[in-house]
């Protein structure tokens, strides 16, 4: 077959990222309502604000944002680790960053697969934030003994999937009739499961180590646990979900409210209680419950360069040691006052943050930049003349603080665990059998990219900083 005959993978992914959505509307109808009030409350924000339109449209970026979101998935082994890199390849997404969860109290490390060239991002940024179980973390070695042969003996992915997988990676692509087959197939694998794998008393076990370990093991695969869609306003978002009849947590990760956003925000809502079955010795299912997905929505802001995290990170801490945001949401506000205050100290306009060397940024050629091509003027003084133009670049990655903040606020508040911190990227990595990207050069990558297009106008010796 030919290679012009096949799928592009950014189609192959759109489509994955749309039938997990109606996958995951129709298994979590709260999920659906938070979707039409984001679309609502960006209509809102985009009719307020026509420059942000512009720059938007300017830049491939606004028929993405409806489009917009990422879910997050908690394997059990190795082996599913990395068929399901494989399985994400054919949809072009790949790992990017290394979080380490197990500081925060959570057994798990964690990577974000997601498309990486600029091109394929603005066609659709799907993501999955993908989670591996470290029973490494768990005491109980009988009960970690017991949870390993439960994951050995389940499998997650339906064998046509992985037939698929290791065609498209044999001919290098798929055909139109073996793409639809690969995303119904690998759907199944993200699909909720109501009868679990185990008894009701090795679930109660697992749940006592750790509400995620029974998450994880307890059932045939690694249900999607949620799906978010990307706001433009996550306060109007936050304030407005009570009126929708949902109940978001008490305070909003990450940076606070700011004129130009930075990094990323995020908010969520409790994890149902679900109606499961167990399965008991004689074969009977025994019913019981769950809780495990949720709904979660996000804004984005511009993506921050090591100094600007490094910076991002010390504010972080600092507000932190000040005020230590409370499970229950009882200190809520003081927290926000204390984070307004403490990240006055991050520059807030887009100039600022990127004289500082804060954020990365693209830059183009206004109309009269374009005008008088051949001019040779340093960046500084052509982004004055107003030959060129900048636009934060998308912070398309996460946070491990908020990731941690979103995981515990799912698993209540009893399940905080001390668990010494202990970063394993090279397990992580070998496990998966891959490395991860590096953030910060893909960025890096994209702000260069688009100083060398405006090459002719500015003195690259100059803009190469
Ligand atoms: C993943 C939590 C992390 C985010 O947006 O930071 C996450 C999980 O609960 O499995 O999705
Ligand atoms: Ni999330």
């Amino acid at each position: 077959m030919k290679a012009n005959s096949y799928i592009s993978v950014d189609k192959i992914r759109s489509d994955f990222s749309a039938a997990m959505s109606a996958m995951y509307r129709d298994e979590v109808p709260a999920y659906g309502t938070l979707m039409s009030l984001v679309a609502k409350v960006n209509d809102e924000t985009l009719a307020a604000d026509p420059h942000l339109k512009t720059r938007l449209e300017a830049t491939d970026s606004l028929e993405r944002i409806s489009e917009e979101r990422h879910g997050a998935i908690r394997l059990g082994t190795p082996e599913e680790l990395s068929m399901m890199r494989r399985v994400f390849a054919v949809m072009g997404m790949f790992p990017v960053g290394y979080y380490d969860l197990s500081t925060a109290g959570v057994p798990v490390h964690s990577t974000a697969f997601r498309p990486v060239g600029a091109e394929s991002l603005s066609r659709n940024p799907f993501r999955v934030f993908t989670s591996l179980l470290r029973l490494d973390l768990i005491a109980d070695e009988a009960l970690r003994a017991e949870a390993a042969a439960v994951l050995a003996g389940r499998k997650i992915f339906t064998s046509a999937a992985i037939a698929l997988v290791e065609k498209a990676e044999r001919d290098g692509g798929l055909d139109r009739a073996d793409a639809a087959r690969f995303v119904t197939e690998v759907l199944e694998t993200f699909r909720w499961h109501d009868h679990a794998i185990v008894s009701a008393d090795m679930y109660k076990r697992l749940h006592d180590a750790h509400r995620l370990i029974a998450d994880v093991v307890s059932f045939k695969g690694p249900h999607i646990n949620h799906l978010t869609p990307r706001t433009l306003d996550i306060d109007k978002v936050q304030a407005r979900m009570p009126e929708e009849g949902i109940a978001p947590k008490a305070i909003v990760e990450g940076p606070p409210t700011r004129t130009c956003p930075i990094l990323l925000r995020q908010t969520s809502f409790k994890a149902l209680e679900e109606a499961v079955s167990f399965i008991a010795e004689d074969g009977s299912w025994q019913k019981g419950s769950h809780t495990a997905r949720f709904g979660e929505i996000e804004q984005r802001g511009v993506a921050l360069t090591p100094k600007g995290r490094a910076l991002y990170d010390r504010l972080l801490t600092d507000t932190r040691a000040r005020v230590r945001p409370a499970a229950d949401g009882s200190n809520a506000a003081e927290y926000e006052a204390a984070l307004a205050d403490v990240f006055k100290a991050f520059p807030d306009t887009w100039d600022g943050i990127r004289k500082a060397g804060l954020g990365y940024f693209r830059y183009s050629l206004t109309e009269k930049g374009k005008a008088v091509t051949g001019r040779n003027a340093d960046l500084e003084t052509a982004i004055e003349a107003g030959l060129i133009q900048f636009d934060p670049i998308v912070y398309e990655d996460f946070l491990p603080v908020s990731a941690a903040g979103i995981f515990q606020s799912n698993l209540g508040d009893d399940a905080t665990q001390d668990f010494v911190a202990s970063p394993n990227q090279v397990m992580f990595e070998r496990d998966m059998g891959a490395t991860v990207l590096d953030e910060f050069a893909h960025y890096a990558g994209i702000q260069r990219a688009s100083l060398e297009m405006c090459l002719g106008i500015v003195n690259m010796a100059a803009a190469a900083e």
